[in-house]
């Protein structure tokens, strides 16, 4: 079973933006409480549900004297890690993680997740899956019952900059939809990935097997990986609009 150690005191929140955040907030302490134990390798995910639980890991390691190593998953967790003193390390040095922590875009009732809105999907999916458990803070409005319910801005895929457009058509022929190439903001040019590569951003017209589907499209060449994340989480937290946290 797992320890169980008390959640923060709520807070009075006004506005719709202030109680996601602090959604967000309860998630992530009910995460980092319940699974982050002394002389862990961590997986630290990316986005801005994963900013709190590195918070708290920081305050549990400082109190408590906790031994945890910590793995980023994109350029903003390392800077996260080395920001709250925590100790960086690496898949070379550790392979195998204990717990990997990380948000989502969407989650299902089966705990399949989208991932990768922030476009590290691909060092997230390394990372949660050389993990033993990997678990996933998110709050209430991520929550769907089939994927794509929540989440309009379709499934991320990382590509090769020289095949972005093979594999668009590819990709559309195959399944349907339309893929876009994400662009930065003013759109001065695509988005480049932590890895050098493209994102290509599939808006899917019908349910698919998403196993399924996953696997063909990573089988396109030219396709590095999908923020299609099935059958990975062990767990997922949702902070709910109460401050109460849900766990599936
Ligand atoms: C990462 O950050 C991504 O896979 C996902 O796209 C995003 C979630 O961000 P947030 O916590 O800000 O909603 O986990």
């Amino acid at each position: 079973a797992l320890p169980h150690v008390p959640l923060p005191q709520r807070r009075q929140l006004s506005s719709r933006s202030d109680m996601s955040e602090e959604a967000k907030r309860v998630a992530a302490w009910a995460a980092v409480n319940n699974h982050v134990k002394n002389n862990q390798v961590l997986g630290i995910g990316s986005g801005s549900t994963i900013v709190p639980a590195v918070h708290r890991l920081a305050e549990r390691v400082k109190q408590e004297n906790l031994n945890i190593v910590c793995i980023p998953t994109s350029f903003q967790a390392r800077q996260l890690i080395l920001q709250n003193g925590l100790s960086l390390s690496d898949l070379d040095r550790h392979p195998e993680l204990d717990v990997a922590i990380d948000g989502a875009d969407e989650v299902d009732s089966d705990l399949s997740l989208i991932k990768g809105g922030g476009g590290c999907l691909t060092q997230e999916k390394i990372v949660a899956g050389y993990a033993k458990c990997f678990v996933v803070v998110a709050d209430y409005r991520k929550n769907s019952k089939n994927l794509g319910e929540q989440w309009k801005k379709g499934i991320p895929i990382e590509v090769i900059p020289m095949a972005y457009v093979p594999v668009t058509k590819a990709l559309t022929r195959k399944f349907g939809g339309v893929a876009e190439l994400r662009m930065a903001v003013r759109k001065a040019g695509p988005v480049v990935t932590d890895n050098g590569n493209f994102i290509l951003d599939w808006k899917f017209d019908k349910v698919h097997k998403w196993n399924e589907v996953n696997t063909a499209i990573k089988m396109i060449p030219g396709v590095v990986e999908t923020g299609l994340f099935i059958n990975m989480a062990s767990v997922v937290y949702f902070g709910m609009e109460d401050g109460s946290v849900s766990a599936r």
